[in-house]
């Protein structure tokens, strides 16, 4: 085993063989070491080069586990994966007469991703191999499992039938939906889905009267996005939609919402309160309802915005983790942005709600569920930049406040940064895109190069350590 290498292209049964510590074995998973396919339009900067492990060690960071990402395939099976599980190991790249399998240890897992030790090497990390634990999707699950599942006694039977049913999306190509405009984000439009990846759908907008030339007008969102909606969606709450062709009219919108709540029980039009601002998304913000829609959805708007058309108001429903209590940031030790004119260092809500005669949205209203999450500051997983939301980024968790989370993109300026909500659909384990071969934004400045330094350092650093 020893010198056998870690560069193969692996293609592992592993099975937690705990038999090896007096138990009978569990169950088994299948992984899979292979460089991330980058489908053409999915982002502009190859992730070929970018390996989590060892970026993982060199910014001396733990990924959060996929048992945090409740959208994420497997999270409920993911608890199982433990350090210490054996894992048979199939070498399909070495010059040997037959198929050979090892057996490795699970040392670390990070995400989708193990760190690997080969039987035989004891406390010798020398020649320790990171790879996926999950097998990259085929074309066809059906096909698929069946040649998996037939005749291979051992194999457990329902961490597939999971895994192929974690996969699967009601959405298809063709479907058509209500999603945000993200040219005129108060309203919504309609897009047909062109793509399915891991539950990311690409929305291709039906109207592309005025798309640039040469440009195709299209939103990616996660099929549980609170943006996404069936069509109809918007007429039934009295939401903004835009007309098809050339008319800009948005006034065929806001239809007068019927009345479902009682007098006082709910948010009312002019209530203040704190909310992420939707094109700022690092930002919390003084700001104020506007419309009460129907179904228990707002028209939120940032207080002191230049635009006064209502053009950049946005739709939040009020159970959603982006709008707040007034109060919530000071309670939290959170910058609050203010209205502009107005000083951060002398800005009160008391003050700002006399001037204004405005009442501050109680207490109540707002959605106080808080079940907990794994997430801890400096964890690392893969997120979305929401505000190009093809853009799907190595990132780290900068705070937790009680459902927020702030992101962080890797290698960006903190003004980058975004708040999530812990169960928010667009934010994955390490290991994510590898998986569904989507691509991964590295952190600028991580280039190959960087990282064939690293590995040199690294592999310096080994050497040096056997001669000692
Ligand atoms: N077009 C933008 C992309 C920024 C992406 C940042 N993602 C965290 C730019 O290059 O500035």
């Amino acid at each position: 085993m020893r010198g056998c290498g870690m560069f193969y292209s692996l293609f592992f049964v592993c099975v937690c063989c705990l038999s090896l510590q007096g138990k009978p074995p569990l169950k088994k998973v299948t992984a899979v070491n292979k460089a991330s396919l980058i489908p053409a339009g999915h982002g502009n900067t190859s992730a070929a080069g970018f390996d989590w492990g060892t970026y993982l060690e060199r910014e001396s960071s733990l990924a959060a586990s996929v048992s945090c990402f409740r959208h994420a395939p497997l999270c409920a099976q993911w608890d199982d994966i433990i350090v210490g599980m054996k894992v048979e190991v199939l070498n399909t790249n070495a010059v040997l007469p037959s198929k050979v399998y090892w057996i490795a240890t699970v040392i670390q897992v990070a995400g989708y991703k193990a760190l690997l030790r080969y039987e035989g090497f004891e406390q010798d990390s020398s020649h320790d191999f990171w790879c996926s634990l999950l097998p990259v999707p085929p074309q066809d699950w059906k096909e698929y499992l069946m040649k998996k599942l037939v005749g291979a006694h051992t194999l457990p039977v329902d961490f597939y039938l999971k895994l192929a049913e974690s996969m699967k999306s009601p959405f298809s190509v063709g479907m058509h939906v209500e999603v945000v405009d993200p040219k005129y984000i108060s309203r919504t439009r309609v897009a047909i889905i062109d793509s399915v990846i891991g539950g990311r759908l690409r929305l291709v907008y039906a109207d592309q009267s005025d798309a640039p030339e040469n440009v195709v007008l299209d939103f990616w969102c996660h099929m549980w996005s609170p943006l996404l909606h069936p069509v109809g969606w918007s007429e039934k709450i009295g939401h903004a939609i835009k007309a098809p062709g050339n008319s800009d009219n948005m006034f065929l919108l806001f239809k007068k919402p019927r009345i479902v709540y009682m007098e006082g029980s709910f948010f009312e039009e002019g209530m203040k309160l704190e909310a992420i601002d939707p094109l700022n998304l690092g930002s919390i913000c003084v700001a104020t309802v506007h419309k009460v829609l129907l179904d228990g959805y707002l028209m939120v708007g940032i207080d002191g915005t230049i635009l006064n058309n209502g053009s950049d108001w946005f739709c939040y429903h009020a159970s959603s983790h982006a709008i707040l209590p007034v109060g919530f940031c000071e309670k939290n030790n959170i910058p609050l942005t203010v209205p502009q004119g107005y000083d951060s260092q002398t800005f009160t809500w008391d003050k700002y709600l006399k001037e204004t005669s405005a009442k501050a949205a109680p207490v109540r209203l707002f959605n106080a569920d808080y079940p907990g999450h794994g997430f801890s500051p400096n964890m690392k997983l893969e997120a979305v930049d929401l505000m190009e939301p093809r853009l799907l980024c190595v990132a780290t968790v900068r705070r937790c406040v009680g459902r927020l989370l702030l992101i962080h993109f890797d290698g960006w300026e903190d003004e980058f940064d975004q708040w999530f909500d812990h169960q928010s659909p667009d934010i994955y384990p390490v290991g994510w895109c590898e998986l569904m071969d989507y691509q991964l934004q590295e952190p600028p400045g991580l280039g190959k190069q960087a990282m064939l330094i690293q590995t040199a350092v690294m592999l310096q650093y080994v050497e040096c350590r056997e001669l000692a």
